[in-house]
């Protein structure tokens, strides 16, 4: 499906339900917080267009990337939440740092999903380089952030 798309943010209007009465988290990573605060504005902006009220979006900072897993599972957990947003970017560099931190996100959270049964959404970037972060965080390859929150939005109406 997505190989087809040219953007990240195209999608198909398949399974997309309403979500007003829906309660959202977004949790976003301070580190490379211009990409980051991008794909918050993107999540953020695609929840509403899509019917969510503001007040059932709440917004959490975690310091790193590394962090999401850890703060998605304190959201998760609460059951009054329908879906998790986890927002971060991880900028490829010269140690091996990245590669764990990836890893470690991606498992963590997909562990936090299949726990708590509920939308978890990989919304991390790991891009080479900044300018790559950045045409994927509101430019001309879209923005991940508003990816993420229809990714919320259709494993809702699955
Ligand atoms: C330490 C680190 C490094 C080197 N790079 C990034 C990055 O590109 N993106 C990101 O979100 N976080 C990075 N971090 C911080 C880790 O995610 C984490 O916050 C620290 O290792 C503390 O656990």
């Amino acid at each position: 499906m997505a190989t087809a798309l040219k953007s990240l943010s195209e999608h198909s209007s398949k399974n997309i339900q309403d979500i007003s009465t829906k309660k959202f988290v977004i949790i976003v990573s301070e580190w490379n917080e211009e990409v980051t605060e991008a794909l918050y504005s993107g999540a953020y902006q695609t929840l509403l267009q899509h019917g969510a009220s503001k007040e059932n979006i709440i917004r959490k900072n975690v310091p790193g990337s590394f962090e999401l897993t850890l703060g998605a599972q304190w959201c998760a957990q609460d059951e009054s939440i329908d879906a998790v947003l986890c927002l971060g970017c991880v900028i490829q560099g010269e140690t091996r740092h990245f590669d764990f931190i990836c890893d470690a996100v991606a498992h963590g959270i997909t562990n936090v999903a299949l726990k708590y049964n509920k939308p978890v959404i990989f919304g991390v970037l790991t891009p080479n380089t900044q300018k790559q972060a950045m045409d994927r965080a509101g430019g001309k390859h879209g923005n991940k952030g508003d990816e993420a929150a229809i990714t919320a939005i259709k494993m809702l109406g699955f």
